[in-house]
Parts: C-alpha cells; structure tokens; sequence
C-alpha cells in the first residue's frame, strides 16, 4: 500500500563528525519505504546541482578561500535552491523528505563554531528562506573525543592511512565542543520540533528511538489532517444546507 502525507513531512538530521548520521538516514529510509511511503534522501550543502557545486566550493575547498559571512550567503544560496527545486515539490507529493543537514548546521558550524553573530546568521535566513524549518529534527549528540575517533577509524577504512592523518590534525576539539554546545541550545530553543538522541548508543538501539520518534510525529500529523479534512467537510456540509 502506497501512503500519500498531505502536505508532506520534513526531517534533517543535525550532528558533529561522527555522530552516526549517513548510517541512521539510510536506516530510517528502509524502514519507512518499508511502510509505503515515498521517500526523497537529500543532503545539504547540496541536493541539487547548483547546491553541489557550492558543495564542492566549501566542502573540498576546490574554489578558494571564501570569508564565512560570504560562506553563509553561499550555503544559504544553495538552500534556497534545494527548497523550491527539491524539498518542496517532494512535499507537494505527499513525500517524506530526509535532509543529512540543514538551516541548524549554519548556526552550529559558522555561528557558534566559527563565531559569527548569530543574530546576522539569522538575518539572511529570514531574507533567503523565510520561516521554512523542518518538521521534526534529529541531533545526534556525541562526546567529540568519541566522535571525532570515530570518524577517523571510518576515514582509514575509506582511504587508507595516509590522507586521514590531516584531516584529522585539522580537526580541533575547542571547535566541536563549541559545536556540540551550539546544537544543544538551538534544540533547548525549539524543543517542539528537535529531538536530541544519545549518538553513543549502538545502531539498533539509535534507529529504534529514531523510528518511535517519527511514528509519533506522523501520528500526530495525520489526526491534524484528517480533524481538518473532517472540518472542511462539515464546513462544506453546513454552507449546503445555508443554501437550502
Ligand atoms: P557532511 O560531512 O556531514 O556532509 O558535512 C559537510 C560539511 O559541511 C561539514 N563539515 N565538516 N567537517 C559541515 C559543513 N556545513 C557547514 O559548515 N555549514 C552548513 O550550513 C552545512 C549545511 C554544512
């Protein structure tokens, strides 16, 4: 069976290196494709072309040395991109949309770990995307020492010894501790819609806690939709025998 969301639902996943993202997406997409919903994956900077090339711009730092105000207004750039091309159509269909990253990782990573003002952070996202938010977010939160070890054991599986020592040298605990703080008050600021998960716990047992929590979350999407499909009816009813 084929379920449809009206309106759709959006989900992003928010966290530091390590922090199991990728593996809790792919799981948490099975699963719900396993229910019958149509799922969009996307991931941020990115999810559509344009958003790839400023991918590669900030991410493999392939395109110079950009000063972070004018990184932000890149990435903000790209998102307002992967809104109207990617993230809304999706929803238009009844999709459930995963993005790995959004809007929270600006303010984590250029604002409370690079130290912009918050407040000019918030401003060009007010310009470029409005109040667009995720329905519902995940931030998977690790000790930094944890997370940053890691992904480093991940990056020598991936490449091999050699190239994984840099990255890592670069990495600096100051910066992700800033990071992990900065992710735990944009959650304690909006707690209706960020979950923050124990990223510590083995797989299973995170995917599990995820999946309840998103149950929950289209549980409750679809009593709003169906008390306001019943309401529209009675509307609808009532103007009938208005008319009679
Ligand atoms: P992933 O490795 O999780 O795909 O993230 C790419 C990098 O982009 C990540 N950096 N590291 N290390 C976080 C960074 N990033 C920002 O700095 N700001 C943003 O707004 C986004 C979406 C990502």
């Amino acid at each position: 069976m084929m379920r449809c969301l009206n309106g759709g639902f959006f989900i992003s996943f928010e966290g530091g290196e390590g922090s199991g993202k990728t593996t809790q997406i792919s799981q948490l997409a099975e699963a719900l494709k396993a229910e019958g919903y149509s799922i969009v994956v996307t991931r941020e900077p990115g999810g559509t072309p344009e958003g790839e090339s400023i991918r590669s711009v900030l991410v493999q730092r392939d395109g110079g040395d950009w000063l972070p105000m004018a990184e932000v207004m890149l990435l903000y750039a790209a998102r307002l991109m992967h809104i109207e091309k990617v993230i809304k159509p999706a929803m238009e269909d009844g999709c459930i949309v995963i993005s790995d990253r959004f809007s929270d990782s600006t303010l984590a990573y250029q604002g409370y770990g690079h130290g912009l003002p918050l407040d000019n952070i918030r401003a060009i996202e007010a310009l470029t995307i409005g109040a667009f938010k995720p329905n519902l977010t995940f931030m998977l939160d690790i000790d930094p020492k944890t997370g940053l070890m890691r992904s480093h054991k991940q990056l020598i599986v991936e490449t091999g010894n050699k190239q994984t020592e840099d990255r890592f040298e670069r990495l600096n605990k100051k910066f992700h501790d800033r990071l992990r703080q900065g992710y735990l008050n944009i959650a304690k600021s909006d707690m209706e819609r960020c979950r923050v998960i124990n990223a510590k716990q083995d797989i299973d047992a995170l995917h599990r806690q995820i999946k309840n929590s998103v149950d929950t979350a289209l549980k409750k999407q679809s009593i709003v939709e169906n008390f306001k499909t019943s309401l529209q009816q009675e509307v609808r009813i009532s103007e009938i025998d208005g008319k009679r």
